[in-house]
């Protein structure tokens, strides 16, 4: 049996997997430039984090209808049950969909479909982190926003991904800003290909609640202690960092030395379908590789809970 957790680092777009990206192209008429499920597979030897993006945002033209959106965000719950997952936090990409003709409503009311009724199926709580892109503009970001507003009961958090190096977080303050007005719960991506300072500037300017990767914290004492100190959430996805070369080897991932410096660090999958694992998988090639104890296991499962946004009962029940 997988031990309970939460899942609070999960892009749902991340989730598609070969077969239901053919299946939704041969629903909705779409050509994929590759032959079958097997020939894309093939494609997933990424050399860095853009090389990764290219072709998650190519693949995604096969999300058009709710019922698309739906189907792929049943198909990760369902999976996410297999693993143990009590709890899911699940990123999504509006403007990757916008931005290509499909309406902010439709993803979003495909998305919440599914989520609603996953405690009821799959004993599974879960809420919708909506992200913006930080390779787009501000102004794109702002109009994203102010879509998210008829959908305030839907969304609990904003988040911040996509291409990190040369992208500072700190022009979408004024975003992150707003967000907060609207009762929105705030984390961002830093600290994956991005140095230390990215990770003092999603803290110091926009302000986030909890971090998304931050590996390369680290390198750097400083932020170390206050992560520390202010017990700030780190997700951690140990698969994603070996496949998109942030670090060379599962044996050198430094979610141990995290662990062992007092850090609250989660183990998530980010894009599993991508990876070559969901979360358990991620849990499984941690804990062998980097010899975690059992005592460390249980904690990653306990921080899981602790990071949550779930409601402070429900919250405190897990830990
Ligand atoms: C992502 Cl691994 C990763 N990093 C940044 N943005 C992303 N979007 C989807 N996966
Ligand atoms: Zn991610």
């Amino acid at each position: 049996m997988p031990i309970p957790k939460a899942e609070l680092h999960l892009h749902i777009e991340g989730t598609l997997e070969p077969e239901l990206a053919f299946a939704l192209a041969e629903r909705n008429g779409i050509a994929l430039p590759f032959a079958d499920p097997d020939a894309l597979r093939e494609a997933y030897a990424f050399a860095d984090l853009q090389s990764f993006l290219d072709l998650y945002y190519e693949l995604m033209a096969v999300l058009r209808t709710p019922r698309d959106f739906a189907d792929l965000a049943d198909a990760y719950l369902r999976r996410a049950q297999a693993d143990g997952v009590r709890h899911a936090e699940i990123f999504f990409d509006p403007q990757a969909h916008t931005a290509r003709g499909v309406p902010f409503d439709v993803v979003v009311e495909g998305l919440h479909g599914a989520l609603s009724t996953s405690r009821d199926r799959y004993g599974i709580s879960s809420a919708l982190i909506m992200c913006f892109l930080r390779d787009q503009p501000v102004d794109s970001a702002l109009e994203t926003l102010a879509s998210a507003e008829r959908h305030l009961d839907k969304i609990i958090a904003v988040g911040l991904d996509s291409a990190e190096v040369g992208n500072p977080a700190a022009r979408f303050a004024a975003v992150f800003e707003r967000a907060r007005e609207l009762g929105l719960r705030c984390v961002a991506h830093a600290g994956e290909e991005g140095p230390a300072e990215y990770v003092w500037e999603v803290l110091d300017v926009l302000r986030v609640e909890r971090v998304d990767h931050g590996i390369r914290s680290m390198e750097d004492p400083e932020l170390v202690e206050r992560l520390r100190a202010e017990r700030i959430p780190l997700t951690v996805c140990p698969f994603s960092n070996v496949r998109l070369r942030a670090v060379d080897h599962l044996g050198f991932h430094p979610l141990k030395r995290m662990l062992e410096a007092g850090l609250v660090a989660t183990v998530n999958s980010d894009d599993p379908a991508y990876f070559g694992g969901y979360v358990q998988e991620n849990y499984d090639g941690v804990a062998a590789a980097l010899e975690l104890t059992d005592d460390q296991i249980c904690t990653l499962a306990r921080n899981s809970f602790e990071a949550s946004f779930l409601d402070e009962a429900t919250r405190s029940a897990y830990l």
